[in-house]
């Protein structure tokens, strides 16, 4: 039978509709398309592959099997600036080349020298010799230990690909010694995923939100709360797709009225000739419950949607009125907390409720101490304002992360390696995994090493923290991402043993026991979707160059890991690289064909050297968050206890966790500026970077453009810099009682006073490794953010608290050395 099918094209035809922001453009330093090149100029016998990776889709040309330019995919709306750094980290000097073992721990065994770690010495050993250490260092510490004594969490951003997952690929090795402990969660929004299916019944942060076109066309009023697409959506989890700078872009064009929220007037604020509100880091709860305030004073909240949609908002009301705890939330209460006059506090409130409006709330307020209240106390207001459900109104927690609010388009699902033994694929999310013998909060790495058998409390359960003697990671960075880099030092040292495969010599590789190189994504074949929402496309990620040096694809080391076990082939389960990804790519053209499409077979998919496009429907671009449960609360129940949004939750209130009271609560944290019993002066916002991925490209081209007098920026304010005698460019000291770091002083008035912004990802370089507390001559700011957790509820960390001191740096300066290999590599 044949019913007319429509046929996917492969996208050669432009869909783009806008022109390349000029941004994108200054940063790329050129006009159209420009190739990024490294070296000499390709004349003939050149190649130009497509392939794509987290910043976007690319074309990389390639001369004599070396990669000598990269350039935007034609369609990528707005291309991320990184994109230069991508072709770099290739072949930078901080490239791991060879299998290394820590002198110490080859000579003397697991656990010798623990102090040693991070000093740099390492030997240079056969791939042989590295897998047979790691295949009998992991059966003895099983036998010894048992399996739950194998951390295999491996958080991190590893590379994209529905094959070369090399996390979920760890797990698949190590569950065939038995067992792991596992971790749960992620370091982006560990507080918020866990607080928000008791309040609306769905995680919220990785939903999609009402999209940009419905945005565009019906909000009237826009509050990035902590939110900034223009930095934050260069990326994407699957390939960053860029949609929602297509609807910055339009929002700008239409002249749509916006509010940022946030310490620093962020290039979001920027572009979109936003009105800038800076309040106090850490105290946005105290703001939001100023607004509420006044909308129920002034009768201005929507009790009609409180009572037909909602739970809970009395005893909210009691504590907003004061009645439960006597002390009224009123606008002058919040004002004294946040820093805002009570009569902007009370202008937002009147604003909010007579137009349109769309919050949107990025992830920092969340990574706080507490951060479970700012995003329960947002979907509060946004009930109160009545406006969830509607067109261009209500909250969206996604519209600065992987273009959230991108509309999705008709594709099938492209399945996924997985850590199950003898499964082939899995669909869906992949960082909550559990799967392991004991599961810990992703963040509570450090607390377990130092506190084995202590009981955590965990969302209503108690966790037997278990014993762990080695750690495993691949594709992710600790030494960058967990905060409190000294109280991490010294858990480490509990370890036996430590092993590291990257791509780069991160301070994690540096720390490590056993260092594998692994391939680059650039080096190996893949298949991976575009966008972790708009889904448009199906991108054959194809290998750019053979590895370099040694580097091997994580896939093979835990292939020949497994077969030492004798295990191999259920590893494998006997297919090549390229087996597996005909075999996904089939999978999803039988899904397809059920929904009326019809995609190329495999091999013209493969050689057409093209990224496969699928339609758009109306629908779909117009999709409007919770516009169903609006429709029908009762047919399209929230997945909530109550079916109906939650102010006040009896779940929690079951835990009776202090730190986490059952309904939007304003607690001090344990330090923020302006606090009551706060030590240092100055509020550190431990943002994403603008030209890195997080401590991915730090070691490329790309930091050339950023750094100051050889370090990780310090952004601040004209008037703390001038109390403090310090001058554009100084090298500063910038301390608290946690750790301390050099920085290079930026001023600039987009700062609060109070507030300095270093980014998180810096490369950690201490200066004496042996010594916790060392001096880092670069700058990562996680030697000064708290290693304390959000609650007992979310067991989140908390990488945007942190006060610190700043001062002018007047000893001899370190050299920075962390972005060379160390000499045996
Ligand atoms: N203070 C503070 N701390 C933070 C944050 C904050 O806002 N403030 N943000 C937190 C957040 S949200 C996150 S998500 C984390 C990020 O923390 P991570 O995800 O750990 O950081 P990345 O630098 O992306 O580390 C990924 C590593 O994987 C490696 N890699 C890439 N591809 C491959 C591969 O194919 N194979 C192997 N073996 N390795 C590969 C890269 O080289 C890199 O070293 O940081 C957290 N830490
Ligand atoms: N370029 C780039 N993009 C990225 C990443 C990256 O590393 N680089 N990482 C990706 C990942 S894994 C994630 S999880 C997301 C992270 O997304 P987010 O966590 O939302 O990003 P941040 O930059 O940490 O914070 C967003 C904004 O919040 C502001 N802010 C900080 N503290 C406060 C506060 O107390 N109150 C208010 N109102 N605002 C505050 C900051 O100044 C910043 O402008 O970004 C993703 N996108
Ligand atoms: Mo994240």
């Amino acid at each position: 039978m044949s019913s007319p099918v429509p046929e996917v094209t492969s996208s050669a035809l432009s869909r783009r509709g806008l022109l390349r922001g000029a941004t994108a453009l200054a940063a790329l330093g050129a006009t159209g398309a420009p190739y990024l090149t490294r070296g000499a100029r390709a004349a003939g016998g050149t190649q130009e592959i497509l392939s794509a990776c987290h910043w976007g889709v690319f074309r990389a040309r390639v001369q004599d099997g070396r990669a000598v330019g990269i350039r935007p995919w034609e369609e990528d709306p707005w291309p991320s600036a990184q994109l230069r750094g991508v072709l770099d980290s290739i072949y930078s000097p901080s490239r791991i080349k060879y299998p290394m073992v820590r002198r110490a721990w080859l000579e003397k065994g697991p656990g010798a020298d623990p102090a040693g770690r991070g000093t740099d010495d390492f030997v240079r050993v056969s791939w042989d010799q590295a897998i047979d250490l790691v295949a009998k260092e992991l059966v003895r510490v099983r036998e010894t230990h048992g399996p739950s004594a194998i951390f295999g969490g491996s958080y991190g951003w590893k590379s994209p690909g529905k094959l070369h997952n090399c996390q979920t690929l760890l797990r698949r090795m190590l569950k065939l010694n038995g067992g792991f402990t596992n971790a749960a969660g992620d370091y982006s929004t560990g507080a918020a995923q866990v607080i928000l299916p008791y309040v609306t019944g769905s995680i919220e942060v990785y939903e999609q939100c009402t999209t940009w076109p419905n945005v565009v066309e019906n909000t009237e009023l826009m509050v990035f709360w902590g939110a900034n697409p223009m930095n934050c959506s260069q990326i994407g989890w699957h390939i960053g797709d860029h949609g929602a700078f297509v609807g910055v872009q339009k929002l700008r064009e239409k002249g749509t009225k916006v509010i940022c929220i946030d310490p620093v007037r962020t290039e979001t604020c920027e572009f979109l000739g936003g009105e800038w509100l800076a309040p106090r880091p850490q105290t946005d709860v105290a703001l939001m419950l100023g607004i509420a305030h006044t909308l129920q004073a002034e009768k201005l909240h929507d009790q009609a949607f409180l009572d037909k949609y909602t739970t809970g908002f009395a005893p909210f009301l009691a504590y907003l009125t004061g009645a439960s705890d006597g002390v009224p939330k009123t606008a002058e209460w919040a004002s004294a907390i946040c820093d805002i006059p009570a009569a902007t506090i009370r202008d937002l409130a009147r604003r909010f409720a007579s137009h349109r409006t769309m919050l949107a709330l990025g992830y920092s307020t969340q990574r706080q101490h507490h951060g479970e209240q700012a995003p329960w106390m947002l979907v509060t207001l946004a009930a109160m304002l009545g406006q969830i459900g509607l067109p261009g109104g209500g909250y969206g927690l996604s519209y600065h992360y992987a273009s959230g609010g991108a509309p999705m388009h008709t594709s099938p699902n492209v399945a996924a390696v997985t850590d199950e033994i003898g499964g082939g694929t899995q669909g869906g999310a992949d960082w909550l995994g559990t799967g392991g013998e004991a599961v810990i909060p992703v963040s509570r790495l450090v607390e377990t090493l130092l506190n084995p058998g202590k009981v955590m409390d965990f969302n209503g359960a108690k966790i037997k923290l278990p014993l762990i003697k080695l750690a495993y990671w691949a594709g992710g960075n600790p030494f960058s991402h967990q905060q409190d880099r000294n109280e991490m030092v010294r858990a480490w040292q509990k370890l036996d043993t430590f092993i590291v495969h990257d791509v780069q010599w991160t301070a994690s590789a540096r720390h490590a026991d056993i260092v594998l190189p692994a391939t680059t994504s650039y080096e190996r074949n893949d298949i991976e979707q575009l966008g972790d929402y708009a889904l448009s496309h199906i991108v054959p990620m194809k290998q750019v160059v053979a590895p370099v040096f040694e580097a091997r694809n994580d896939y093979d080391i835990f292939a020949a890991i497994a077969e030492r076990w004798g295990k191999g082939r259920l590893f494998t389960q006997g297919r090549t690289e390229m087996e597996w990804i005909r075999y996904f790519y089939e999978g999803a053209k039988i899904e397809s064909r059920a929904k009326g499409m019809e995609m190329p077979i495999f091999d013209v998919f493969w050689s057409n050297n093209q990224a496969l496009a699928f339609p758009l429907s109306e629908e779909q671009r117009d999709f409007v968050r919770h516009a169903a449960f609006r429709a029908d609360p009762l047919l399209n129940a929230l997945g909530t206890a109550s079916g109906k949004i939650e102010i006040y939750s009896k779940n929690i209130e079951k835990m009776g966790y202090d730190d986490c009271p059952p309904h939007p609560t304003w607690m001090e944290p344990v330090e923020r500026l302006g606090g009551p019993t706060t030590k240092y002066p100055l509020a550190i916002a431990a943002n994403h970077p603008i030209l890195r991925l997080h401590s991915q490209l730090c070691g490329t081209v790309l930091r050339k453009s950023y750094e100051v007098a050889g370090r990780e920026p310090c952004w601040m304010h004209p008037r703390d810099a001038t109390e403090r005698g310090l001058a554009d460019g100084d090298v500063v000291r910038v301390f608290n009682d946690r750790g301390q770091i050099l920085a290079g002083v930026k001023i600039t008035e987009v700062m609060r006073p109070g507030v300095i912004r270093i980014s998180e990802g810096g490369w950690y370089d201490p200066v004496d490794a042996r010594t916790p507390g060392s001096l880092c001559s670069y700058g990562d700011v996680n030697n000064l953010t708290t290693g304390i957790a959000t609650s007992r509820l979310s067991q989140g960390n908390c990488g945007q608290t942190a006060m610190a001191e700043v001062e002018k740096y007047t000893g001899p300066l370190p050299r920075v050395t962390v972005f060379q290999a160390p000499a045996a590599g």
